[in-house]
């Protein structure tokens, strides 16, 4: 049956020109759907596509799916594809397996398909060579449409097809963060494409573009709005604003669903009582939920936090997160929507002195007994870890602890914890761990990805949902590369045994063509990332020792520390870690299958990226890398910063491969990550070296020869402050403008006489532009304003931030000169200058 389409070749003359027009794609709204033009080989390849699009069937789905090939192919091939209803030429044939048995009896796929499904496959219908795009389903249609399109995107043969793929799990949501008033929690890409002034928005362009390019990768569902709800979202004046935007979701495949409230009966119904169990509750619940279908017939269903950072739940009527799921999801059955209820329930007023005490243990401890007594459309929402989306985390062991009960695992591709965008950390890399990561529930063959595909325990259900946060920003999520992780979300859903590098791979194909020394680059570098990442932000699992209080960016080592939260490393003079075992610790480690426990539980099994997760050590404790654990955290972290580096050299070697606009944004991001792993690293490298007293083997932590310190020069109107915390500027202090006219601060130079490269480390505020201005003997060598959008209202580790001046000729005894004009709050405030013999 499958047939080789006959493909011919064009003069590569013919088509010169399209390789230049390929360089000249864009991140921007399209993201990774560009259909940018072949180059003159790619649309040699596809010369002899079919010039007919027969669509078999309509639906609003099926009329995306139609207007998708037909972009797609003439964006890419310049082609003009004619429509037809029926196959009376050499076609592409989009239709449903049953639509195409009609017209083709004899064409079935080799394996049964499910639910979005989808087989492409070359073959002959009524005696004329065919491409079909065929799915029990029209969201499979769809989903097969954008593979194909993504295959020639990519420069793939599909001269001979027989494609069959099925998605690993049934559900692949997004959740977005959302509050009515257009903000986001933990959102770093601009405001909600959703809501505005506490409506929905009137122009609804993002949202359509949004379901388009979740639909591209495979996303069947979206929440709309932050799990920390408002209750309005239900109220009846919101529901024609949802219907709107289930609307601009529907030809998209893409369910529309919201987070509530559990106290909405209470605060949105005005009953007296939110007791899932009272007759009036659950009444409530019901008529609302009618009343959404009524407006919105193929709505998903709710996504639930409660008992939980300060969210009304269960507890407060002594009943269980199972009597609140399950009064919801009630509601829901009839008309077949799901509830998601959030795994993420602690108590965040923990008493760090009692060390038996563990918030990693929350979880399994509530939700493992209830393990069976929830519905069946219920699932349980798993953060991927036992604490809270840290740069590394074990596996969270309630993926082993719900064998009667539906599961779905919760990854965060906003990165709250990874840099929020400013920083390029590709996550696939990390959850690739994760869903391998084997918890040998029954022996070996568990991993994570089965577990929560519900394919482990026969579940009826599992979910992957990822934690998007998408903004206005025309790039979606704000840095160029970071598209790479709302990608790979929507792949390792689809399919959790894709590599890594295939999917870094396809999306730079996809996303700035197949240049393969820009394709090599730039996934080398995602491929790096998160674990360069880690290297200068935490160390062998003690998590990301970020400011735990506030902003969750810079560095704040001791803010996790002597809290409620239960962040907490229990970093002190003599070690550091936290004892997570049965035998002497918090008893975490139980809470694994028995030979996960086993690992955890001895200290020399535990792999050294954990250590600190599961176990309180001394400094001096040896690795199995060799060395001790205070030669780690010093050698990780310069070694993290020298990556960051890299990943400046490795991008400038794309010039002029990259478009010139693209190529200066993410160079200036990657030249402020650079310079805040410098940061990073200085934090934590002083910090444990006062703590620990232990000095570094190397004499680089607290040794910085190249390094003028602010407070050290000839200050003019400038005066000295101290910092808090201490670690997060150079030597403590740094010194800060009070005149509105602006100071200076001096220094000779010393060193001996040559070409340098100057970095001047400054605070940039959120809440004032200072300017600054660099002079060499009296004459100005640069000048800028302090004006990124960091989240920082004062001089520390979120708002530390360095300016380089590449080349610079410098004599002993030069003056340079700094001046400072403050604006607002922010008092033009400098840490250090550091000068390095010139690289350029
Ligand atoms: C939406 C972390 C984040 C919160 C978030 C919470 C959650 O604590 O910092 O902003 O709240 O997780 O996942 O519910």
């Amino acid at each position: 049956m499958v047939r080789r389409l006959q493909i011919g070749v064009l003069g590569v003359l013919l088509l010169a020109g399209w390789g230049f027009e390929a360089l000249h794609a864009e991140v921007g709204e399209n993201a990774w759907l560009h259909y940018a033009p072949l180059d003159s080989a790619g649309r040699a390849r596809y010369e002899s596509l079919p010039a007919t699009l027969v669509v078999l069937g309509d639906s609003a789905v099926l009329r995306a799916a139609q207007g998708e090939v037909i972009r797609g192919v003439n964006g890419m091939t310049g082609k003009a594809l004619r429509s037809g209803k029926r196959v009376q030429e050499k076609s592409i044939v989009l239709g449903t397996l049953a639509a195409i048995r009609a017209v083709a009896p004899g064409l079935t796929p080799p394996n049964p398909l499910g639910a979005d499904g989808f087989w492409l496959v070359t073959a002959q219908i009524r005696g004329f060579d065919c491409l079909l795009v065929a799915s029990p389903t029209d969201r499979g249609v769809l989903y097969g449409v954008f593979a194909l399109l993504s295959k020639m995107a990519r420069g793939e043969d599909i001269a001979t097809l027989n494609d069959m793929q099925q998605p690993h799990g049934t559900i692949r949501w997004v959740d977005q963060w959302d509050n009515l008033n257009g903000t986001i929690e933990r959102g770093y890409a601009g405001p909600s494409i959703f809501f505005e002034k506490g409506r929905v928005r009137a122009d609804l362009t993002r949202a359509d573009e949004y379901a388009r390019l979740l639909a591209s990768i495979g996303i069947n569902g979206c929440t709309i709005n932050n799990v920390n709800a408002d209750p309005r979202i239900i109220d009846d004046s919101f529901l024609p604003q949802l219907a709107r935007i289930a609307d601009v979701f529907r030809p998209w495949g893409v369910q529309l669903a919201v987070s509530v409230d559990l106290g909405s009966p209470k605060v949105l119904g005005k009953l007296d009582s939110f007791d899932p169990l009272a007759p009036r509750v659950i009444e409530w619940w019901r008529t609302r939920v009618d009343k959404i279908y009524r407006q919105i017939p193929d709505f998903g269903g709710f996504v639930v936090k409660a008992d939980s950072e300060g969210r009304s739940g269960p507890s407060s009527y002594g009943r269980t997160p199972a009597d609140a799921a399950n009064t919801i999801a009630r509601a829901l059955k009839p008309h077949g929507g799901v509830l998601f209820y959030r795994a993420f329930v602690y108590d965040h007023h923990l008493d760090w002195r009692n060390l038996k005490n563990d918030r990693a243990r929350a979880a399994y401890d509530i939700f493992h007994p209830l393990d069976g007594k929830f519905d069946d459309n219920v699932i349980i929402q798993v953060k991927y870890g036992p604490i809270d989306f840290q740069a590394r985390e074990p596996v969270s062991p309630l993926f082993g602890g719900l064998a009667r009960t539906n599961q779905g695992i919760e990854l965060q591709i906003t990165q709250e914890y990874t840099g929020q965008q400013r920083h390029l950390c590709f996550l696939p890399v990390m959850w690739k761990e994760i869903l391998d990561f084997d918890l040998r529930v029954n022996g070996d063959g568990t991993p994570v990805k089965d577990l929560v595909a519900g394919k482990v325990f026969h579940r009826p259900a599992g979910a992957f949902v990822g934690v998007a946060n998408v903004g206005m920003n025309p790039n979606w999520l704000t840095h160029p590369l970071a598209m790479a992780n709302l990608y790979g979300f929507g792949r390792l859903a689809w399919d959790p045994n894709l590599t890594a590098k295939t999917i870094a791979e396809e999306w730079t194909r996809l996303t700035f063509g197949s240049d393969p020394v820009v394709v090599k680059t730039v996934t080398n570098m995602l491929l790096a990332s998160w674990h360069t990442y880690e290297n200068y932000t935490g160390p062998l699992g003690a998590q990301t020792l970020t400011d735990i209080l506030g902003s969750h960016y810079g560095p704040g080592i001791e803010s996790s520390e002597r809290n409620g939260w239960g962040q907490w490393h229990r970093a002190d003079h003599e070690g550091i870690g936290m004892d997570r075992t049965v035998a002497t610790g918090t008893g975490f480690a139980g809470q694994y299958p028995p030979a996960i426990r086993d690992m955890y539980e001895s200290l020399q099994a535990t792999p050294d990226e954990l250590l600190l997760f599961f176990h309180h050590v001394p400094y001096t404790y040896r690795l199995h890398s060799g060395k001790t654990v205070i030669q780690h955290i010093y050698d990780s972290h310069y070694d993290g910063a020298e990556q960051a580096a890299d990943f400046m050299r490795e991008w400038k070697s794309l010039e002029t491969r990259v478009p010139d606009g693209l190529y200066k944004d993410v160079l200036a991001r990657l030249e402020y990550q650079a310079g805040h792993a410098i940061v990073w690293r200085d934090a934590i490298c002083d910090w444990f070296l006062q703590t620990s007293g232990i000095p570094d083997a190397q004499r680089r932590v607290g040794n910085h020869p190249d390094r003028f310190e602010a407070e050290a020069m000839q200050l003019k109107g400038y005066t000295v402050m101290d910092l808090a915390p201490w670690e997060n500027a150079s030597g403590g202090k740094g010194i800060e403008c009070a005149n509105a006219s602006g100071c200076t601060a001096s220094f000779r130079f010393d060193h001996a006489a040559g070409t340098y490269e100057m970095d001047v480390q400054y605070f940039d505020q959120n809440n004032g532009e200072s300017k600054f201005r660099i002079l060499v003997n009296g004459r100005q060598v640069d000048e800028w304003n302090a004006n990124e959008h960091l989240p920082a209202t004062k001089p520390g580790g979120d708002s530390s931030t360095r300016r380089r001046i590449p080349t610079l000729a410098l004599q002993p005894g030069d003056e340079i000169r700094i001046e400072g004009s403050p604006d607002g709050e922010e008092h033009a405030p400098l840490d250090y200058v550091e000068l390095h013999a010139s690289t350029k």
